[in-house]
């Protein structure tokens, strides 16, 4: 068998750990992973990797890897190709490069969101560095994770950066998880430890989710039961409770924030359009209560009013969201919702408080691949590119366009390298699906991937990539994880398979701008180049050698960093990063700017379509939620049966519901609405509150001849339509019906 190395490197897909990973080789195979352990770690937090990194080698060295370079021969997306070799491949996408540019210009090539390979070196940048030595491509802002949340904090604090140190939750009295659930869903390696700690520590923790998550259990917390997305009357109730029983910070509202009351609004703007008048119903006539927020939300009054009580009292408190409760159609509203609520107790810039707010908190510079100017200025948000093939030429700043007031050409070229948001994890499959078979529209689709994935079948030409155990990288986690990683390469790539340099540069050749795009560096000298750099701002990082063959360097001796602490102790002296210099509740830039729909100037709940309180439930009564399950990161691992069993793919209806149905645990069920059907069996649990249903989001579209999906694909439900500020993503929000499938469930397993 020959003897076993021990290769380190961490994971690099877009789960926010990153976690430390051993392969095991034998025979330039990889036998097994181990983990990191507390010796290796010493005083820092072990940063174990969970069940998915522990059987990637069985995902990513698996015999479903894509061999040769594709060139499709059917229909788009119909998945027929035939193989050709690399030279060709690159010399027919040089081609079409060139030949889009100079007929629709540079605005028509666009590089998709995609987040497969996330570490120092991405193939997305390096597509948008060669695009931009060559005339330029159409931008693209937001994340299909934050967009909401990042916009809301940056509306209200200036700046992202509103999260404390994770050491720092120990500091807390209460921890509310609002919509979060980091037992399943890693932002890195270190948070569970802390909550942990935390809950060693006595301190309560309650978790607010329509579902009664892994988190709740793992933690021993409370859970309080929400109907999906009305977490904004929620947060509107309980700060009139804290505000009517006189438990909210005045002094801090007075010397921070712009908005609570009338005597704090801005000059010029109607005083009656400040929180407080919104909250005691002076326009509407409506009193924010509980009693108003229980018929919205489902959570009793008599719990509303505990919550209001119990934080503003714990102080200091942590109101901390995840990212689910802003993946919903108005979820800048619930996003903002909280920050009011931290700003109403006083819980921001103090120590075992929290701002709220997408809570970055960057303790060190990361490496990453320097960056050449896109010299085209137009940009559109992430989620809204099938608009821009479809009426781009039409899009204007109210469709979110940046940087100009309206497009210059529809989208005609799409890039989509490690990443499935081409189909798989965009929204509304089979409209995105049937505007791609056009070629008419988008001309060229060039996808890299290891899989054919249901993206990689529409592509014109679909190369092989390596995995990150045959090639080098570096890579950071999320959030809190605070060290850096290397990815050494344990075995020789599979078949034909490259890393994306190395055919950019090729194609970089082709277009005469090979030293401009390489610099003259292999991937190798990069890496050590960017490492360098980043070495020079961080001295105490060891040398590169060092570095790589530890596989791993964490930062010590950080002090903890509490986010707004000196804005908020001196406001005139350390104005917030705003317009104003002060929290903007009520925010003078919304106020003047025009929307598709109503977006108000102040945290407020705004009755989303598909919503709790959309008429349209008479047809589609549930709604239906997505989650990032344990079992993937995304769509990665779907087709791994280790990890299928941790948690097979099954539709949770609430015992109500299902009996309703004549549906009992394990039956087969039909979930549809106006965009598309799927089949799949439920769980029937009472672990997620009645009128909704959840299904996790990542499955692989897996259509039959009909166009239903046997995958569990929750896209072929979800809508197109973006946020009213954000542009975002509200693949949270989806009215669907569920109905009794007399089939045997077993028969529909489409991988056995
Ligand atoms: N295991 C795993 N970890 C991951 C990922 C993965 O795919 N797998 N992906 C990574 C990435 S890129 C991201 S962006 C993050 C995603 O992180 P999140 O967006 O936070 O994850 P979700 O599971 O979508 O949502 C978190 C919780 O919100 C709940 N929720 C949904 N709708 C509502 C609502 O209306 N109100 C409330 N209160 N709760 C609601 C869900 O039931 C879920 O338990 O995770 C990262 N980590
Ligand atoms: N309904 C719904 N949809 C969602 C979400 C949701 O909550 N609900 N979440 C959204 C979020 S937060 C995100 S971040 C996006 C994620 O969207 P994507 O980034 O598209 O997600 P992945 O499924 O991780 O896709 C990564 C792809 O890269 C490929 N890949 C992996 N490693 C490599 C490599 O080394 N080289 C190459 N060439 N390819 C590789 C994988 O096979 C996979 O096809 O999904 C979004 N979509
Ligand atoms: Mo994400």
């Amino acid at each position: 068998m020959g003897e076993e190395k021990i290769i380190h490197t961490t994971g690099r897909c877009n789960c926010g750990g990153r976690c430390i990973l051993h392969a095991h080789v034998r025979a330039g195979k990889v036998v097994r992973m181990t983990t990191d352990t507390p010796a290796a770690a010493g005083d820092g937090v072990p940063l174990y990797a969970c069940a998915r990194g522990l059987h990637s080698h069985e995902t990513f060295l698996g015999p479903d890897r894509l061999r040769q370079p594709l060139l499709r021969v059917g229909e788009r997306g119909e998945g027929k190709f035939v193989p050709i070799s690399w030279p060709e491949a690159v010399n027919r996408i040089a081609c079409e490069w060139v030949r889009l540019r100079d007929k629709y210009g540079p605005g028509s090539r666009y590089v998709n969101y995609a987040t497969g390979v996330s570490a120092a070196v991405e193939p997305q940048q390096l597509a948008k560095r060669l695009l931009s030595l060559d005339g330029g491509y159409l931008g693209r802002y937001n994340s299909y994770s934050t967009a909401c949340i990042a916009q809301a904090t940056e509306l209200m604090y200036g700046t992202g950066e509103s999260g404390n140190s994770p050491e720092d939750w120990l500091n807390s009295h209460l921890i509310l998880l609002w919509g979060h659930n980091p037992a399943e869903t890693r932002f890195d390696s270190v948070s569970m430890h802390y909550l942990r700690r935390a809950r060693e520590k006595g301190i309560p923790m309650i978790v607010i989710d329509p579902r009664r998550s892994d988190t709740v259990d793992a933690l021993g917390a409370e859970w309080v039961p929400i109907r999906p997305a009305t977490d904004a009357a929620l947060l509107d109730a309980m700060a009139y409770v804290i505000w009517s029983e006189g438990l909210h910070d005045q002094a801090f509202l007075d010397r921070c924030c712009l908005g609570f009351d009338k005597a704090h609004m801005p000059a010029g703007a109607d005083p009656r359009d400040c929180v407080l008048s919104y909250l005691i119903g002076e326009v509407d006539g409506v009193v924010k209560t509980p009693e108003w927020a229980q018929e919205i939300t489902g959570v009793p009054a008599c719990t509303i009013r505990s919550l209001a009580r119990r934080y503003a009292n714990a102080k200091p408190a942590v109101l901390m969201q995840g990212y689910g409760p802003q993946r919903h159609a108005y979820g800048e509203q619930s996003a903002r919702g909280a920050i009011l609520l931290a700003c109403m107790t006083g819980n921001v810039g103090i120590s075992g408080g929290w701002a709220g707010g997408v809570g970055r908190c960057h303790r060190h510079q990361e490496p990453k691949l320097p960056k050449v100017e896109n010299p085209y200025p137009l940009a559109i948000p992430a989620y809204c590119w099938t608009q821009a093939v479809e009426r781009g030429h039409e899009m204007t700043a109210v469709d979110g366009v940046r940087g100009g007031e309206r497009l210059e050409s529809d989208i005609k070229m799409i890039l989509n390298l490690a990443g499935n948001c081409l189909v798989n994890q965009h929204g509304d499959i089979n409209r995105t699906a049937a505007l791609l078979r056009d070629p008419s529209k988008c001309e060229f689709i060039l996808c890299s991937d290891l899989f054919m994935t249901s993206s990689a079948k529409f592509a014109d030409i679909l190369l092989p990539g390596v995995s990150y155990l045959e090639c080098e990288n570096i890579t950071t986690p999320w959030m809190w994880g605070d060290f850096v990683g290397f990815n050494n390469k344990a075995v020789e790539p599979l078949y034909e398979g490259r890393f994306e340099y190395d055919w950019l540069s090729e194609v970089a050749e082709k277009l005469g701008l090979k030293e401009q795009f390489t610099e003259g560096r292999t991937m190798g000298e990069w890496l050590e180049f960017i490492y360098n750099a980043t070495r020079r701002a961080e001295p105490q990082l060891p040398e590169f050698e060092t570095f790589k063959r530890a596989g791993i360097y964490r930062y010590r001796d950080r002090a903890p960093k509490i986010a707004f602490r000196e804005n908020c102790a001196d406001p005139e002296k350390h104005p917030f990063p705003t317009e104003s210099g002060r929290i903007e509740l009520y925010s003078p830039k919304v106020a003047r700017t025009e929307y598709k729909a109503y977006f108000p100037p102040i945290p407020r709940y705004v009755a989303p379509p598909e919503g709790a309180q959309d008429p349209k439930r008479a047809e589609y009564p549930l709604q239906l939620i997505g989650w990032h399950t344990k079992r993937r990161c995304h769509s990665i691992h779907d087709q791994n049966p280790a990890l299928e069993r941790l948690d097979p793919q099954q539709l949770w209806l609430n015992p109500a519901d299902a009996a309703e149905r004549g549906l009992t645990d394990g039956m087969l069920a039909e979930v549809w609405n106006d965009r598309g059907r799927l089949r799949i069996p439920v769980k029937v649990t009472e672990r997620i509150c009645t009128g909704t249903a959840a299904l996790a989001q990542g499955a692989w579209y897996a259509p039959d001849g009909s166009g239903t999906d046997l995958g569990g694909s929750i896209n072929v439900l979800t809508t197109l339509e973006d946020t009213p500020y954000a542009h975002g993503n509200p693949q949270h929000t989806n009215l669907v019906q569920v109905r009794r499938v007399n089939e045997i469930a077993e028969q529909m397993n489409i991988y056995s």
